[in-house]
């Protein structure tokens, strides 16, 4: 056990995840509107067996227990996402207010059970009205998100400490606008183009409201891997480096640097689309911040084919989840070390975890000992990133519980808390009990 966290200092932070569309359930009550996921799931063919986060985890209607059940796993925080159209119904006007008194419970418990409430602002449920509107690759999405962000701080300001504005905006603007395996199934790559840089404008819009209003911790959150080259060949190497630029640096070089990448904007002109920047928008995406949420689930090696903006990932042998998804601890620590390199900034884990073929619930069990052995290896992983310099401050598990695993459905399970789908119970997997005394024993 000590040799898993060891070089992490005694103020590392410890927690759990999950987002709002992926748990919550009620997807029609007090007055909540449509999101591009509710839209989206119901389209055929859009997410396996037809599956929909209309009831989800139940969440909205079980939050107190749910609460308790976090606590119980003595974690210092809980990440959690608001959703959009339960708090502003079709992205415009007004708060509902049945909508904010929701996660103004959910505070006030985590408060009251000594967990800290780190709240993400989007997590991929747009207002369908906003979609309809133009979506991301309409500027003035960006600005309601902005407004959006001032109406949640006006709400939960006083309590809640810690704020990530986006969640993933790879898969956002490159799942959502040009592959349409996610919400709202939009395939075509220049609108992907325009979607990435208007959430980049509107990370930046909702971080200069946060800032002026001094929030203690104010951060973003990118999903992230290695991109390495199948062999010395320029043409894999050159694959390899469109990758990191399109999943990486696209995001980090104007967050931090304020500008985008030479190769990259190349990249995106040979392909006849642009990044629509106006004067000011690079100087609002650079705006400080305090913390960059990693999520890390596997690394790639690249491959060229003859089409030269398309490469392929290459599979190295190795145990995959049930996503398929390669295990790659390794590339945690190399990308961790790669991004205070190049980057210095303050990191933490915002997500890290695994889907498998859990066995059933005997006797109050979930032996899930292939999740136990994913997170002891990664949480390794970030240890030894720490102790080769790299800055990261804290580990938040994907996910607390099982849930609305999006294109997947139900099928993928997540969680290190199991639920039955029927009814609704949770049930702590062996993954859970280990997490829960590593963070004791740490
Ligand atoms: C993340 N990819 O999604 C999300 O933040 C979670 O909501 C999700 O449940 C979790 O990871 C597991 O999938 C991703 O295709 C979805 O590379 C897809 C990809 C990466 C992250």
């Amino acid at each position: 056990m000590s040799d898993v966290t060891a070089g992490l200092p005694a103020d590392f932070f410890w927690g759990v995840a999950t987002s709002a569309y992926q748990i919550e359930g009620a997807w029609d009550e007090d007055g909540r509107t449509l999101s591009i996921w509710d839209t989206f799931s119901r389209r055929p063919g859009a997410v396996v067996n037809g599956e929909t986060g209309d009831v989800a985890c139940d969440h909205y209607h079980r939050m107190p227990s749910d609460v308790a059940l976090i606590a119980g796993l003595g974690v210092d925080k809980y990440r959690f996402s608001v959703s959009w159209p339960r708090i502003q119904p079709g992205g415009r006007g007004p708060v509902n207010r049945k909508g904010v008194d929701f996660y103004s419970r959910l505070v006030d418990e985590l408060l009251d059970k000594g967990v800290d409430p780190w709240l993400t602002l989007y997590h991929w449920d747009l207002p369908q009205e906003l979609e309809d509107a133009g979506g991301w690759p309409h500027r003035d999405t960006a600005y309601r998100f902005a407004e959006f962000a001032g109406l949640v701080h006006d709400a939960l300001g006083d309590r809640v400490p810690t704020w990530t504005t986006l969640n993933e905006p790879w898969c956002s603007a490159v799942l959502g606008y040009d592959t349409g395996r996610h919400a709202p199934g939009r395939t075509n790559f220049a609108e992907s183009m325009r979607a990435t840089h208007h959430l980049l404008l509107a990370h930046g819009l909702a971080a200069q409201e946060l800032r002026s209003r001094n929030v203690a911790s104010l951060g973003i959150t990118l999903n992230m891997g290695t991109h390495s080259a199948a062999s010395d060949d320029p043409r894999d190497v050159d694959a390899a480096r469109r990758a990191d630029g399109f999943g990486t640096r696209i995001y980090l070089d104007p967050l931090v640097h304020g500008r985008y990448p030479e190769d990259v904007l190349a990249d995106v002109a040979a392909r006849g689309a642009e990044l629509p920047v106006r004067p000011g928008d690079l100087e609002v995406i650079s705006t400080p911040l305090d913390v960059f949420g990693v999520n890390y689930y596997t690394s790639h090696v690249r491959r060229a084919t003859d089409d030269p903006h398309v490469s392929e990932v290459v599979p190295q042998g190795r145990p995959v989840t049930a996503m398929g998804w390669e295990i790659v601890p390794e590339g945690f620590t190399s990308l961790l070390v790669r991004l205070h390199e190049d980057y210095g900034v303050p990191m933490v884990i915002t997500e890290n975890g695994a889907a498998f073929d859990d066995l059933d619930v005997v006797d109050g069990h979930v032996a899930d000992a292939d999740r136990v052995d994913y997170l002891r290896s990664h949480i390794a992983a970030v240890a030894a990133a720490v102790r080769a310099g790299a800055d990261v401050r804290g580990y938040l598990a994907w996910s607390l519980m099982d849930n609305f695993e999006w294109g997947y459905g139900y099928g993928k399970r997540f969680g290190i808390v199991h639920v039955d789908y029927e009814t609704q119970e949770r049930t702590l997997k062996q993954s859970a009990r280990w997490f829960r005394d590593l963070i004791t024993r740490h």
